[in-house]
């Protein structure tokens, strides 16, 4: 199926899904369709325009950036585990990301403490906390029962679409020094004239 009107579908900031069909059985996740690969981002926002011209709707998608200490790849994503880890009613949330080959919680020593008080016991100084993996912290078993979100790209990225399926390519340099929240997406010299669109406009959260 080719895509030739975006409004058909909506464009989801789920971590994991960037498209959703309105079907008569409700939204249904239909990324298979249209990416090679799912699409793991910190996606801020959606923008859809014709980037080239090609009278084919494209996808301008709002990310992280690389001008962070979170760090994130296919061979080495971040990853959020979420469960209820002390059994206190609350699902207690944990992120972790690469630093030199090894994955570590983006929480404080004292965040965590606060968060599971049983931890206070494990990591009694900041020294011994200040090495620890998410496997030093849980056991196996409390792992594999929590839920993981993982993200694998962290570009603001154009999905160009090439009959129906969207290939990825990262914005420039420029843009990906913040947080994208908004885009515009207009051909500001030949407005009149044309409908490609000559530029892209992005609003970083700086
Ligand atoms: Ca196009
Ligand atoms: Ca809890």
């Amino acid at each position: 199926m080719v895509i030739n009107k975006i409004s058909d579908s909506l464009c989801s900031l789920q971590r994991s899904s960037l498209c959703s069909v309105n079907t008569s059985k409700g939204f249904e996740d239909h990324k298979g369709d249209y990416f090679e690969n799912p699409q793991q981002g910190f996606w801020f926002t959606l923008t859809i325009a014709d980037v080239d011209a090609d009278g084919k709707p494209d996808i301008i998608a709002g990310n992280l950036g690389t001008n962070s200490l979170v760090h994130a790849s296919d061979k080495e994503p971040a990853e959020l585990y979420y469960a209820d880890f002390d059994g206190n009613g609350s699902v207690d949330p944990f992120f972790n990301y690469y630093i030199q080959g090894a994955s570590y919680p983006f929480v404080s020593r004292d965040e965590l403490n606060e968060q599971i008080y049983p931890m206070r016991k494990r990591f009694t100084s900041y020294k011994n906390y200040s090495n620890a993996t998410m496997k030093d912290i849980f056991s196996a078993v409390d792992l594999s029962k929590a839920k993981k979100l993982t993200v694998s790209e962290q570009n603001t990225v154009c999905f160009m679409n090439r009959n129906g399926e969207f290939v990825k390519s990262a914005l420039p340099m420029k843009a990906q020094i913040s947080v994208v929240t908004k885009i515009l997406a207009s051909d500001l010299i030949r407005m009149e004239k044309s409908t490609c669109c000559s530029w892209v406009i992005i609003q970083t959260a700086g």
